[in-house]
């Protein structure tokens, strides 16, 4: 058995020499260390030998044990050394190389014009707030003088939620306009706003109508304010975002909520004026409604409008990096194409 120990100590170390790998190393263990090995099995079996014998195989089967150990993790560490300083194989491993660069995220071009049109208003005093996609009928139609059956509706395509909730019917609001009455509910004058918001219409789309937009309304309410204050704000806004040439055409409008009510549409930077697919033909992009609040709009937030008035307008805002990009559809926006919206 002694020998049996010797000669199976031998050849284990002799097979060691010529492993050159880790799957052969695998290999190595598992038979000579494994539990099915000849070592173990001897090792099992010391119980059933004759007791003189025990303690002398005993103490040579654990010490080869120990060795063979020994040296399997000597043979693992000079195999990782070789695997690292080796010129083919390090190269794959190269610690040195920089990481993957991970790819960086932007704005959004509606988000990047948007905090560009919020800057130009809070540079002039102008406080920023937000409102509710989901309105009543009541903010977003009647308390804007469009009661029910009123033929106004029908400028705004509504996508609605539910016709009666208690008496009162729900929809994605229409315009920011709504978040006029619930400022004027909420503050007295002087008041100066401008509310950035989505807003829905059940409309067919084109290169320049969307069925999910964004506006900007503006409400300034105080004594003393009138028409030359709103176009003074517009042409200010207008030349911040355009630069000092480019046309801005004021024309009457209507709208239910002011009165008078205006339109202002700028020059069409696809054509020049000389009209394309991105103006209809016209020369002009309308980019934004306005007006002076309605005195009746007034007196339903209980602002007396002998004493005080204001102007509001309602801005598209994809179709200012329309006109300064000449993107020449809408519907690019939220389309999610990233080589899209990698340009901006
Ligand atoms: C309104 O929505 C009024 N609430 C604006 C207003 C506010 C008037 C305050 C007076 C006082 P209008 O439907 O014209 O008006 O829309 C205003 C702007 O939103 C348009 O000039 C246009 O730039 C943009 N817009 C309107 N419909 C769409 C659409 N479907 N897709 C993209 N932009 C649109």
């Amino acid at each position: 058995m002694l020998k049996q120990l010797r000669d199976l100590h031998a050849q284990a170390l002799d097979e060691l020499d010529k492993v050159d790998n880790s799957r052969e190393l695998e290999l190595w263990r598992v038979r000579h260390l494994g539990k099915k090995s000849t070592l173990t099995e001897i090792l099992r079996s010391l119980a059933t030998l004759p007791l003189e014998e025990r303690p002398k195989i005993g103490a040579l089967a654990n010490e080869i044990k120990k060795t063979l150990e020994s040296s399997l993790e000597e043979k693992k560490k000079l195999l990782q050394e070789a695997l690292l300083s080796s010129p083919q194989k390090s190269a794959r491993l190269d610690v040195t190389l920089p990481g993957r660069a991970l790819p960086i995220g932007r704005l959004h071009p509606t988000t990047q014009i948007l905090n560009e049109i919020c800057d130009v208003f809070k540079n002039m005093g102008f406080q920023v707030i937000e409102g509710p996609d989901v309105e009543w009928d009541y903010y977003n139609f009647e308390a804007l003088n469009i009661p029910e059956h009123h033929p106004a509706r029908e400028m705004f395509a509504t996508l609605w939620i539910d016709t009666d909730v208690g008496g009162k019917a729900r929809l994605l609001r229409t315009h920011t306009s709504p978040m006029q009455i619930r400022m004027m509910e909420r503050e007295r004058p002087p008041i100066r706003v401008i509310v950035p918001g989505r807003a829905y219409r059940y409309e067919a789309t084109d290169a320049t109508h969307e069925s999910m937009f964004y506006q900007v309304e503006g409400l300034a309410v105080d004594k003393g304010i009138t028409l030359a204050d709103l176009k003074g704000t517009l042409f200010d806004l207008c030349r911040c975002l355009f630069g000092e040439e480019r046309k801005v055409r004021f024309r009457c409008d209507y709208f239910p909520f002011v009165e008078p009510g205006v339109e202002v549409a700028i020059g069409c930077s696809g054509c020049d004026g000389a009209g394309c697919r991105l103006c209809g033909y016209s020369g002009w992009i309308e980019i934004l409604g306005a007006g002076m609040v309605h005195p009746d709009v007034l007196a339903r937030v209980d602002i007396d409008p002998e004493l005080y008035s204001g102007f509001a307008f309602g801005l598209g805002v994809e179709r200012i990096p329309m006109l300064h990009y000449g993107i020449d559809d809408i519907r690019l926006f939220y389309s999610n194409d990233l080589r899209f919206l990698r340009q901006f």
